[in-house]
């Protein structure tokens, strides 16, 4: 029988320790429904260490991400206050496993939203946008995983780093967004690639919750997913990302 907290456990202690281990799916049969289970129950461990939800991040919202990945069903999962990291700090890799970067645009909830809203609902009830860097960190061996395995292990959240919130723009279904590595462009693309229009990925998101009788909240930042691959992290590097019009975030990795 599938022990949900026992998984639970597995999935939070690898993240906590930066210890990788093997993927659920080897010796378990989990459904998505299952890991979705897991995923909450560990979310539920790290509330209980004094942790907050401040929002939402959308998963295999583009085709590049979900060809870099292998996985082609989208996905969430939960970004805690513990996860933020300030624009323009240095970091250690110490707290990751495999730490990549991604660029996205992030965005913040003026109203709820649930239900199936149209992408125009979803903008309407979007406050404002920021430039954003996901540092994703699979706790499985190797960045391999099934469906239910990155389901389970939080859709691989493990950091962010905002830039300043901006007004939205009208019209988010356009913008060059691109990330860089000591001042080298190593992924570039485009919103559009964020399901064509990433106020799509924000109303999927509700959508995605309300089968669990969750909303989308007032204030909650949403990931809107990463509209590149994302690349390797490694130490002494700056990282920076842009959203045309938007704005640009960075950060450091401290040296070896
Ligand atoms: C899963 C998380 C995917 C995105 O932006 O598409 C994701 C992973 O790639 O490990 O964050
Ligand atoms: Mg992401």
């Amino acid at each position: 029988m599938t022990d949900i907290a026992v998984l639970a456990r597995i999935v939070d202690d690898a993240a906590r320790h930066a210890v990788p281990i093997d993927q659920l799916s080897h010796s378990e049969a989990l459904s998505v429904n299952q890991a979705y289970d897991i995923q909450y129950a560990s979310i539920d461990r790290r509330l209980g260490r004094g942790e907050s939800i401040i929002g939402l991040k959308m998963g295999f919202t583009s085709r590049e991400k979900a060809e870099q990945m292998g996985v082609h069903e989208l996905i969430y999962g939960w970004l805690t206050d513990r996860m933020l990291v300030d624009n323009g700090d240095t970091i250690s890799l110490d707290r990751f496993i495999h730490p990549r970067a991604e660029p996205e645009l992030a965005v913040r909830m003026a109203r709820s939203l649930s239900g199936s809203p149209s992408w125009e609902e979803a903008w309407d009830a979007v406050e404002c946008v920021a430039p954003a860097i996901e540092i994703i960190d699979s706790r499985y061996q190797n960045f391999r995983f099934s469906l239910a395995d990155v389901v389970a292990d939080n859709s691989s959240s493990s950091a962010l780093v905002l830039g300043q919130w901006r007004d939205k723009p009208d019209d988010p279904r356009d913008l060059p967004i691109e990330l860089s590595f000591d001042a080298d462009v190593v992924a570039s693309g485009s919103t559009a690639n964020v399901m064509g229009n990433p106020a799509i990925a924000i109303a999927t998101g509700a959508e995605m919750l309300a089968r669990r009788q969750r909303l989308l909240e007032p204030g909650w930042i949403v990931m809107t997913g990463g509209a590149t691959a994302a690349q390797a992290l490694r130490p002494g590097l700056q990282v920076e990302a842009g959203v045309e019009t938007i704005g640009n975030v960075s950060f450091q990795t401290a040296s070896g």
